[in-house]
């Protein structure tokens, strides 16, 4: 397989959420053996269900040769659960969320996934920490860059 660039989104509200951060990221190194690169993390107001604690969020760049994207999906789903996820409520508290992002162009839309993720577009607590570790990363759907994607939010917002 040929060298490929993924992006997958960390997000945390439950327990030590900087430590179950880096823990995802350990594991993500362990189980791909590819290269990663961790954003800067930003504590962030919940989106959709309000009723939660703050958010630990970041992105982390995965390079090298990567897993097929299913297999990456099946990765990180996988971490989650390790590290004490339970799904009670949807977007509900988490000790882990693992989001794939962008693996590569590779586009998909089927029950199982999604990809480029369908709301990425859409959250400043994905976009800000991916335009800080890639301002250039390209959706491959919507064909604009990661920090073209974040300005568009931005000026939406306000
Ligand atoms: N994740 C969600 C729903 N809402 N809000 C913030 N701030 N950060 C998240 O990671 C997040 C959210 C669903 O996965
Ligand atoms: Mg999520
Ligand atoms: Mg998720």
């Amino acid at each position: 397989m040929i060298q490929e660039t993924a992006y997958v989104a960390l997000g945390s509200n439950l327990g030590d959420r900087a430590h179950n951060i880096y823990d995802g990221v350990r594991l993500l190194i362990e189980r791909t053996g590819v290269r990663v690169r961790l954003s800067p993390l930003y504590e962030t107001d919940p989106v959709g269900f309000a009723d939660q604690p703050p958010f630990l969020n970041g992105v982390a760049e995965l390079w090298g040769k990567l897993p097929e994207p299913r297999e990456l999906l099946a990765t990180c789903m996988r971490i989650e659960a390790e590290l004490g996820r339970v799904r009670t409520v949807v977007d509900g508290p988490r000790t882990l969320d693992l989001d794939l992002l962008l693996c590569g162009d590779f586009v998909a839309a089927d029950e199982h996934l999604t990809l480029p993720h369908p709301r990425m577009h859409t959250r400043a607590f994905v976009l800000r920490p991916l335009v800080d570790l890639a301002p250039e990363a390209r959706h491959p759907v919507l064909r604009a860059t990661a920090s073209e994607l974040l300005r568009a939010l931005e000026s939406a917002d306000t």
